[in-house]
């Protein structure tokens, strides 16, 4: 119902150059002819972006870990609705910037919410909806972090303990073993000439993809 488009979703920690590498996955997409959709999460239409900013902002308001989860399942309600299905339902591919897995991750993994509640909410917003690849960018928590301070201040989440974080990367790490056909991992920790030396090479198998399920589709 979903799989006219193809969505791609890229994940990992604070700081490992998601942003970066979107840019570099995208630019190799529209070099082969590709124009995405690239949108984010929490965010990507005008309520969800109101989310993202109570989400984010230090407040001291003391958000329930339950609250967070609710507010980033609403922001994605939006999201899909207005945006990622009407996309994927013209052919388009959509490049999302974190989803679903984000959620296991941080609300799961880092803030210890039941995998099996996140679960049940995936299931209520989304329906069939999940991405058909996802892009992994690993890097070891201090390296990540480093990158983020660099930018400057910290949002709320950022603030977590790093203990916080290396479960968040433990989480990530699992869901690509445990979906290894759909997800591709790569070391983000080094130079990012090379880094983006593989990005590329993903962009090129998404191309692989996309031709085979044309020509099955004849
Ligand atoms: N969140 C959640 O809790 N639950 C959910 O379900 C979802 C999200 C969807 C915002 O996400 C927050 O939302 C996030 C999780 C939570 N936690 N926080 N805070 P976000 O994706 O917008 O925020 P982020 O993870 O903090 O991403 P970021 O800070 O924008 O970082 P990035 O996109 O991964 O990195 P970057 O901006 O591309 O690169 C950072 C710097 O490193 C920059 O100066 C680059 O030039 C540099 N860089 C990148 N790669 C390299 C290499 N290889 N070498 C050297 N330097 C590099």
């Amino acid at each position: 119902m979903f799989s006219r488009g193809l969505f791609v979703t890229v994940e990992g920690g604070e700081g490992v150059g998601k942003s970066t590498n979107i840019d570099c996955l995208v630019n190799y997409l529209v070099d082969n002819d590709i124009e995405p959709v690239v949108t984010r999460e929490p965010g990507g239409t005008v309520l969800g972006e109101d989310i993202r900013d109570v989400l984010l902002r230090v407040d001291g308001s003391g958000m329930q870990p339950m609250t967070e989860l609710l507010l980033v399942f609403a922001a994605r309600a939006q999201h899909i609705h207005e945006v990622i299905i009407p996309a994927l339902d013209e052919g388009r591919w959509v490049v999302c910037d974190r989803f679903t897995d984000a959620t296991y991750a941080y609300q799961s993994g880092g803030a210890g919410v039941a995998v099996e509640t996140v679960s049940r909410l995936e299931e209520l917003v989304q329906g069939s909806l999940r991405p058909d690849f996802t892009l992994l960018l690993d890097a070891p928590v201090v390296v990540g972090m480093a990158r983020a301070r660099g930018r400057g201040d910290l949002d709320r989440i950022e603030r977590q303990e790093s203990a916080f974080f290396d479960r968040v990367r433990d989480s990530y790490l699992q869901q690509a073993e445990q979906n290894s056909a759909r997800y591709r991992v790569i070391d983000a920790s080094v130079e990012l000439a090379v880094v983006q030396q593989q990005v590329k090479a993903v962009g090129a198998e998404l191309l692989h993809l996309w031709s085979d399920r044309m020509n099955r589709r004849g």
